[in-house]
């Protein structure tokens, strides 16, 4: 095809003067306010009186009008683009340039990433238990059913093992298929299968649940403790849970009580509850007469010693649970759960920890 080269003087002037603009546009804001000018609905091509006329031409205007609207347009938008591409390289060139960050200068506060509360809470209790002999055991996320349901003492029947809790996995295909662990308790199961009593562990981790509302998301963290002994009690778990509790939350004494409860993997069970005062807007730990719930825990289940190749006739044990991002909003005034997973940096400016500042008992936990 043969180019057409516009035949109206005027139109070829407007066109010279469009492609002038195109080209002294100095950034992407002022090219697009030329291709308005320009090319817009009622822009100064579409409104110039020449191509007015083409409705009252005869078919052999017409068809050289419609040829010079068709090249007139095609040479505007053809300068545009090409200053386009050329603006967004040197604009991006120029953010680059801005935004450089010389990975090998010294850590500067401006530089430093921050830690997330869930990985701070997590670090404290890591120092807490640390402080009472317990060491960090871990394990896989995605489990078999003996580990994650079956050792545990929680029956085919049982509502935790339905769909809706527990995101199933394909495997091999075949029954019984793998899951994302819905607790971190296979942790201890393999502890316990692996190693020799007396046994002293916390296992902190993220575990799933096919669960999503204001107060569920599907992946979330817990830490669990497991102490196998041949003359642990609940007295111990009682005076442990506590001072662990209050250093946790800076306090030199906390109120606590064990309220009775199930769970299939200890018996007797219990759920923890520590005093508090809710305020109108703010939530004191430590003082008044209200209860929060925090945990959970129980003696370890005679079925599970058994399951895990324990003799419950020589050894027991006591076990807890509690969830990190509980802890976290009751510990930092964090109001929504689910702005802990959004990924939004100024959340993590706000509630995010310093990068340096490792928790340890020496400095306090509490901070
Ligand atoms: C073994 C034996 C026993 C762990 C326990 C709880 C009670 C508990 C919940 C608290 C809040 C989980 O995040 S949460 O929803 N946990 O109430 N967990 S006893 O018991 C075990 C674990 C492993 C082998």
């Amino acid at each position: 095809m043969t180019e057409h080269s516009i035949s109206n003087s005027e139109i070829k002037d407007l066109v010279s003067q469009g492609l002038e603009a195109a080209s002294a546009a100095a950034t992407s804001a002022a090219l697009q306010d030329v291709r308005v000018a320009y090319l817009g609905k009622s822009g100064r091509l579409a409104a110039h009186p020449y191509f007015q006329t083409i409705k009252d031409a005869n078919p052999e205007q017409k068809k050289i009008i419609g040829a010079d609207r068709t090249a007139a347009t095609t040479a505007l938008n053809a300068a545009i683009d090409a200053r386009k591409a050329e603006l967004e390289v040197a604009e991006l060139n120029a953010r680059l340039a801005s935004e450089f960050t010389d990975v090998t200068l010294p850590a500067t506060p401006a530089l430093r990433g921050s830690i997330h509360p869930i990985t701070q809470v997590t670090e404290e209790l890591i120092a807490i238990f640390a402080d009472f002999g317990f060491s960090v055991a871990e394990g896989p996320e995605i489990e078999d059913d003996f580990h994650n349901f079956s050792a545990l003492n929680i029956p085919e029947s049982h509502p935790a093992r339905q769909m809706h809790d527990t995101f199933y996995l394909k495997g091999d295909g075949k029954e019984p298929f793998p899951v994302l662990r819905t607790h971190t308790s296979p942790v201890q199961v393999r502890t316990m299968v692996s190693q020799k009593p007396p046994i002293r562990i916390i296992a902190p981790g993220t575990t799933y649940r096919s669960d999503s509302d204001m107060t569920h998301t599907p992946m979330f963290h817990q830490i669990e403790g497991l102490v196998i002994e041949k003359n642990v009690h609940m007295g111990h778990l009682k005076g442990l849970l506590h001072d662990a509790l209050a250093a946790f939350f800076g306090l030199e004494k906390l109120p606590m009580r064990f309220r009775a409860s199930f769970f299939p993997f200890t018996e007797p069970s219990a759920e923890v509850d520590i005093g508090c005062k809710r305020g109108k807007d703010a939530l004191v730990i430590g003082e008044g007469s209200d209860w929060l719930e925090v945990a959970g825990c129980g003696m370890v289940h005679p079925n599970v010693l058994k399951n895990c190749g324990l003799d419950p006739t020589e050894w027991q044990g006591f076990a807890f649970g509690c969830g990190i991002e509980r802890l976290a909003m009751l510990k930092y005034n964090i109001p929504d759960l689910r702005t802990m997973f959004a990924g939004d940096v100024r959340w993590l400016k706000h509630y995010g920890f310093n990068a340096l500042d490792i928790p340890s008992l020496i400095k306090g936990v509490a901070a």
